[in-house]
């Protein structure tokens, strides 16, 4: 069997094995399309069945999630962890409460973070969960009565030496501290790195709030650097306006852009003076609103109905923060047409197949998901190790390692982009680097 068939095989198991499930055979299939080269060179990988390994979660656990609403009515919702790939350290990964959560959406997710998460180099395995819970428009009570329940039933899966969760979509600080508080009831003790994202004055690590966006903008720098470009008085267009989005955006001005939009899931503003950024956190941040509000005191500034078309402004550098599969063919190319130089994928899969395919021809930089939105799991792997060691860096400490996370990011991909025969094709770099790092670890420990 040829190289190419034995790819194909691998990906027709994982269609029939996983009928219905979308987002997953599209994460798998971006990363399958990368791998011709590594086993046409190294047939062993083929041999041992590491891939066929690698695409079955080790464990897929899926729960009932009851509460009581702050009208005394029972609802029930439906929770999961996947604990996708333990080779390289305990399950590492968010938790995203929205009501779109489902298997499918778990498993893409988790999958993607197994190699997320080797490329940060830190001792992290891959893992997922969340919930169809849906947070927005709920009281603090009902957020954690929901959060109790959830918890309750998770505990016995997770652990500071086994899995690790964090925040995703839906899930912050506010969450992050509910979900503490219960398991430390249930457990006893202080298991304090069973959880990263915590608040600064019980064990959470400065930095971590910024570092997903922080990180995506120095990934996307040193993207820049290399073809003798900058941040400096480019127009960026950043997509949400979560966490995630308000600190690319916080960082990308710092380095002398101007971010001229930014959206929710209504609807995007465009305030061609510059987001106020302080007033989105406010917003945001503070008041869980909407960012229709924006225009009631910036009137100057236009919102527009439909997060999609946020796409059709022109822009330099377009940094997705919003969610999976947010920029289709036809935005690449509208994005491609207005001049974009560079695309930092700030959301997990947040570009489709055929979305990258538009980018990759036409010559832009591309910074991939894996790569690019790696510096949020990284420092909560350095909240893992500062928990351990019981005491806490500065900022300015964490800050500089997650710079030399993210570069070293960087050179991993274009290093592997370029051994593997596809020059500054990070998609495949960082597939690549990413599967090697595993698939050695896996090996290693024999067939597990
Ligand atoms: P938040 O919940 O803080 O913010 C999410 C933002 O995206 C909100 O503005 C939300 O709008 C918008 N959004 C969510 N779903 C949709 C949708 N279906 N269509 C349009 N807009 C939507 O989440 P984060 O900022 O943490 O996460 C954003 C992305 O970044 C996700 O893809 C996540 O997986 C990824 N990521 C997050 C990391 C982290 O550390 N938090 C690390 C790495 C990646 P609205 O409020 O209207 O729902
Ligand atoms: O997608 C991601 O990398 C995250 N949501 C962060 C995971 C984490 O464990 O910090």
């Amino acid at each position: 069997m040829s190289v190419e068939q034995y790819l194909n095989s691998v990906y027709e198991t994982v269609t029939q094995r996983n009928p219905h499930e979308a987002e997953f055979h599209q994460a798998v299939k971006e990363f399958l399309d990368s791998l011709a080269p590594v086993f046409d060179k190294y047939p062993h990988y083929q041999e041992t069945g590491v891939l066929e390994r690698l695409v079955e979660p080790e464990r897929l656990v899926s729960f009932r999630v009851p509460w009581v609403n702050d009208a005394g009515q029972v609802q029930v919702n439906r929770g999961f962890r996947v604990q996708f790939n333990s080779a390289i350290g305990p399950y590492k990964g968010g938790l995203r409460f929205h009501p779109s959560v489902n298997a499918s959406i778990i498993k893409f997710l988790g999958f993607e973070q197994i190699f997320k998460n080797s490329l940060t180099g830190l001792p992290i395995g891959g893992g997922k969960g969340g919930s169809d819970f849906d947070p927005k428009g709920k009281s603090d009570g009902e957020v954690m009565r929901f959060c109790q329940s959830f918890i309750t039933e998770l505990y016995r899966h997770i652990g500071q030496d086994t899995d690790v969760p964090a925040g995703d979509i839906g899930v912050g600080g506010r969450e992050i501290g509910f979900l503490f508080g219960q398991y430390k009831r249930i457990r006893g003790g202080n298991e304090s790195g069973v959880l990263t994202g915590k608040g600064i004055g019980y064990g959470g690590s400065l930095a971590r709030k910024e570092a997903t966006g922080y990180g995506c903008i120095y990934f996307v720098n040193e993207m820049l650097k290399a073809r003798g470009d900058s941040f400096g008085d480019a127009t960026v267009v950043v997509s949400g306006s979560g966490n995630v989005s308000i600190y690319a955006m916080e960082k990308a001005v710092e380095l002398g852009a101007k971010v001229v939009a930014c959206s929710d899931s209504g609807g995007y503003v465009h305030d061609p003076n510059g987001i106020d950024l302080e007033l989105v956190k406010q917003l945001k941040e503070v008041g869980r609103s909407r960012i229709s509000e924006y225009v009631k005191t910036h009137p100057h500034a236009t919102y527009t109905e439909g997060s999609t078309r946020i796409w059709e402004i022109p822009c330099d550098i377009a940094l997705p923060c919003a969610t999976q599969n947010e920029i289709d063919e036809a935005s690449a190319a509208l994005l491609v047409k207005n001049g974009v130089k560079a695309i930092g994928e700030g959301a997990n899969m947040p570009s489709t197949l055929e979305a990258i395919d538009v980018f990759l021809k036409n010559d832009v930089l591309f910074g991939p998901a894996k790569a690019a939105n790696a510096g949020g799991v990284a420092v909560s792997a350095l909240e893992m190790s500062q928990n351990s060691m019981r005491l806490s860096w500065t900022f300015e400490e964490v800050d500089s390692r997650l710079q030399d996370i993210m570069k070293n990011i960087y050179q991993q991909s274009v290093k592997a982009s370029e051994e593997f025969g596809a020059p500054g094709n990070l998609v495949v770099g960082a597939n690549i680097a990413g599967f090697l790092n595993v698939a050695d670890a896996m090996l290693a420990q024999g067939v597990v």
